[in-house]
C-alpha cells in the first residue's frame, strides 16, 4: 500500500466561524476602570511603546517598596529580573497596607465551607483584613519558630480553608518559598514534588471534606513520607510536618516531627514584622504537568508577581471596594495563587473561597453561594460551566442571582455554545463575560477582554493586557497573516512571568526559549481574526493532521458541543496510513440523548456542516467521562493512547479520577 503522505502545511488552518459581537452595556462602561475600546487602545499602545516606562509608572502607583528599584528590567532572554535593587513583601502589600485604610475591618476572605451532609449548611466564617493580618503574623512566627528561614522550601498541602491563604501568606511574610499541592493529589505526587525542590516542613490538616466523604490529607503525608527508592528516603528533607484540625479525624502523629496548628500558635506572638525581601527573591514553586515526563516546578518571584496579578485583578475584574469576588479555582492551581489569593488581595477587595465540590450536595450548590453573599463577579472555568449546562438550566434557574455583574472564565477555550449558556442563563444576558487566556508559566492574565472596553464574542480571549505583546507566528518564527493559525508566542518580557523551572535551567530554555529565538513561547496554537482578536485552537502537541490539514482540536470540538445531543467532547488523532492522522472523537452526551449509531451518522454529518467535510470524525466514541486534570482540563495525551490502542504511558498523577481510563478503553465504537 503506498503511504505518500500529503506535506503538512506550515500554518495551521482555522475553520471555525463565530460572528456574534457583544459590546459592553453603557450602564457597565460607565462606572468601569477602562470605560471604552479606544481608551484601551491607546492604554495598551502607550503600554507596549515603552514598557519599562509603563511597568515603572504602575509599580510607583500599585506597590509598596521598602527600597526603590534601580533598574525597572534586566533582560537577557530567558533571565530576566525586574525592579532590580528594589526590595518589598508580598503579604505586607496584601494586609499591612490595607490597615491604614477604610479597609481594616472590611471582610477579606469570605469562606464557606462544605456541608457536612445534605440538608446541613455548610459552615461559614470571615476574616477581615485586620483578622487576617494577625492570623499571618502568628502563623509566621509558628514557621520561625520550626525552623523555617528565608529561602526554606514549605509545601502546602490543605483543603480549600483559609488557613491554605494564611499559611502562604505567612511564608511571603518570612521570605519561605511555598509550594501548593493540590488536596486530591496522591502522597506519590506528595513525595515527588517535596523530593524535587527539597522542602523543609509540609503543612497539612487531619482531613478535607469531599463530596460528604474525608480527604485523609495527614495519612498521606505519612505515606509520602515513607517512601523510599531503594533504602533511601526520598523525602529526607522534611524536619517538620505542621497538622491543621479541621475533619476531627484520627490520625497519628510522629513525636518530633508532627505539630498541631492549634497548639503552634498558642506559643508564638502575633507581632511579626514583614521581612525585606528582593523584587527577584523566590517567591513560590508550583508544579505543572507537562505533556510528557515529570511535572515540572515553575518559579516565580516577589515584586514582578504582585504587580502582574494586581494590575490584571484590578482590570479584568473591574474590581470595586464592595464586589464579592469569587474565583472557584482551589488553591492547588495557578489562577487560586493569583486570583484567589494574591491578586485580589493586593487590590484590598473580598475574597470568597468555597471547599467543597460544585455538585454536592446538589447541582444547584453554586447558584446557592450567589445568592447568599450577593457575589457580583464570578469566576470559573469552562469544564464547569460545560457541566451546569449538563445538569440542566432547572437548577441555576431556581435562584435569582441578580448580584452578579461579571463573569469570567479561564483554563481551556469556551466553546462558543457554553459561552452562550453562561451569558444567557448565568448572566441573563447582562454580564460581560471575560474569557481570560492565560498560563501557570506566565502568571498572570495575558490576553482578556476589559468588560467596560472590549466587545465580546464567543469563543475568544479577544486582546492583549496592557504590557503583554503576543503574536502567531508560523515555524519560521514570522508573524503570519490575519486568519491563519500558528504558534501563539509573546515577544516582550513582562513582569510575572515565570523565572525558570526549579533545577532544571536546561528544560527551562528547551521547553520556553528555543522555538524563536529570544521570545517565550507557550505551547499553544491560535489564530487573530480580522479585528486582532485571538482564538485559541488548542494545544501544539495536539493539532491535528488530516490529509496534511492542520486544524486545533478545540475547533472540531468546539463543533460537535454545538450540537443539542453532546455535552462534551474530546478529539485527537490516531495515526492513519493514508491521511496522517484520522480523527477520533470520545463525546458525552446530555441526560436525554441516546448514545446510538445514528447519533454517530448525525455527528460525523453535523460537523462537516459546521467546519467541513475534512474535519468528520472517523470514529466517534461515547463514554460516560472524558480523562481530566483536577483543573478541569482534558487530557488528550491519554486519549491519544487508547485511540491508538496502546497502553497508557507517562505522568497519571494529574489525573483526577483514574477509574475513567479503564472505562474510556471500554468506550463504545
Ligand atoms: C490559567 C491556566 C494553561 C493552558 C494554556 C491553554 C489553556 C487557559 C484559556 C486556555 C483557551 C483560555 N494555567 N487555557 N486559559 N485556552 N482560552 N481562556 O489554566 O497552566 O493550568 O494552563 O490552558 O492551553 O496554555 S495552566
Amino acid at each position: 500500500m503506498s503511504t505518500k503522505k500529503p506535506a503538512p502545511p506550515k500554518t495551521i488552518e482555522s475553520v471555525l466561524k463565530e460572528d456574534r459581537t457583544f459590546a459592553p452595556s453603557a450602564e457597565f462602561s460607565k462606572d468601569a476602570h477602562i470605560k471604552s475600546l479606544s481608551q484601551y487602545r491607546r492604554l495598551y499602545r502607550e503600554s507596549i511603546k515603552d514598557p519599562q516606562r509603563f511597568w515603572a509608572r504602575q509599580a510607583e502607583k500599585e506597590i509598596v517598596f521598602y527600597k526603590p528599584w534601580k533598574k525597572v528590567l534586566q533582560w537577557k532572554a530567558p533571565n530576566a529580573k525586574w525592579f532590580v535593587g528594589g526590595q518589598t513583601n508580598v503579604s505586607a502589600n496584601c494586609l499591612d497596607c490595607h490597615l491604614e485604610t477604610d479597609r481594616a475591618n472590611k471582610a477579606a476572605i469570605i469562606w464557606e465551607g462544605e456541608p457536612a451532609a445534605p440538608g446541613k449548611p455548610g459552615e461559614e466564617r470571615t476574616l477581615t483584613y485586620r483578622q487576617l493580618h494577625r492570623e499571618v503574623c502568628l502563623f509566621a512566627n509558628v514557621l520561625k519558630k520550626n525552623g523555617i528561614k528565608k529561602g526554606d522550601r514549605v509545601l502546602i498541602y490543605l483543603p480549600m480553608v483559609p488557613e491554605a491563604a494564611i499559611a502562604m501568606l505567612a511564608c511571603t511574610r518570612i521570605g519561605a518559598v511555598h509550594s501548593v499541592v493540590f488536596g486530591g493529589f496522591s502522597a506519590q505526587s506528595v513525595a515527588d514534588r517535596i523530593q524535587d525542590c527539597a522542602a523543609k516542613m509540609v503543612i497539612t490538616s487531619d482531613g478535607g471534606f469531599r463530596r460528604g466523604g474525608v480527604v485523609p490529607l495527614k495519612e498521606n503525608v505519612d505515606n509520602a513520607l515513607k517512601i523510599k527508592v531503594g533504602r533511601k528516603s526520598i523525602t529526607q528533607s522534611i524536619q517538620r510536618v505542621i497538622v491543621l484540625r479541621r475533619s476531627e479525624n484520627k490520625v497519628k502523629m510522629k513525636r518530633g516531627r508532627d505539630v498541631w496548628w492549634h497548639d503552634e500558635i498558642s506559643q508564638v506572638s502575633d507581632q511579626c514584622p514583614p521581612a525585606k525581601l528582593d523584587s527577584e527573591h523566590p517567591l513560590f514553586i508550583l508544579y505543572t504537568s507537562g505533556s510528557t515526563g515529570k511535572p515540572k516546578g515553575i518559579l516565580h518571584t516577589t515584586a514582578g508577581y504582585l504587580l502582574g496579578t494586581k494590575l490584571s485583578s484590578k482590570y479584568v475584574f473591574d474590581l470595586k471596594d464592595d464586589d464579592v469576588y469569587w474565583c472557584t479555582a482551589d488553591v492547588g492551581w495557578i489562577t487560586g495563587h493569583s486570583y484567589v489569593v494574591y491578586g485580589p488581595l493586593a487590590n484590598g477587595a473580598t475574597t470568597l473561597m468555597y471547599e467543597g465540590a460544585p455538585n454536592w450536595p446538589g447541582p444547584d450548590r453554586f447558584w446557592q453561594i450567589v445568592d447568599k453573599y450577593q457575589v457580583t463577579i464570578m469566576y470559573t472555568a469552562p469544564t464547569a460551566i460545560r457541566a451546569f449546562m449538563k445538569w440542566g438550566e432547572s437548577w441555576p434557574k431556581q435562584y435569582r442571582l441578580d448580584s452578579l455583574r461579571l463573569l469570567g472564565t479561564v483554563g481551556e477555550p469556551i466553546n462558543p455554545e457554553a459561552w452562550m449558556w453562561y451569558h444567557r442563563v448565568i448572566g441573563k444576558g447582562r454580564c460581560p463575560i471575560v474569557d481570560t487566556w492565560w498560563q501557570t508559566e506566565t502568571g498572570g492574565i495575558m490576553i482578556t477582554p476589559l468588560p467596560g472596553a472590549t466587545p465580546t464574542k464567543p469563543g475568544t480571549a479577544t486582546l492583549p493586557f496592557f504590557g503583554i505583546t503576543p503574536e502567531v507566528v508560523d515555524d519560521q518564527g514570522r508573524a503570519v497573516p490575519k486568519n491563519t493559525g500558528g504558534k501563539l508566542i509573546v515577544r516582550q518580557p513582562w513582569p510575572s512571568m515565570l523565572r525558570g523551572i526549579w533545577g532544571d535551567p536546561k528544560r527551562f530554555v528547551e521547553t520556553y526559549w528555543s522555538e524563536v529565538k529570544g521570545c517565550y513561547f507557550t505551547g499553544d496554537g491560535c489564530r487573530q481574526d480580522s479585528d486582532g482578536y485571538f482564538w485559541i485552537v488548542g494545544r501544539i502537541d495536539d493539532v491535528l493532521n488530516v490529509s496534511g490539514h492542520r486544524i486545533g482540536t478545540a475547533e472540531v470540538e468546539s463543533a460537535l458541543v454545538s450540537h443539542k445531543a453532546v455535552a462534551e467532547a474530546a478529539v485527537v488523532g490516531r495515526p492513519d496510513e493514508i491521511k496522517g492522522q484520522a480523527l477520533v472523537a470520545f463525546v458525552t452526551v446530555k441526560g436525554s440523548a441516546k448514545a446510538s449509531g445514528d447519533l454517530q451518522q448525525i455527528l460525523r454529518n453535523h460537523v462537516g456542516k459546521e467546519i467541513g467535510p475534512v474535519a468528520k470524525p472517523d470514529q466517534i466514541r461515547f463514554t460516560d467521562a472524558l480523562p481530566k486534570t483536577r483543573s478541569g482540563k482534558i487530557m488528550r495525551r491519554l486519549l491519544k493512547q487508547i485511540a491508538a490502542g496502546k497502553a497508557i504511558q507517562g505522568d497519571t498523577t494529574t489525573l483526577e479520577d483514574i477509574s475513567v481510563l479503564a472505562k474510556l478503553s471500554r468506550s463504545e465504537e
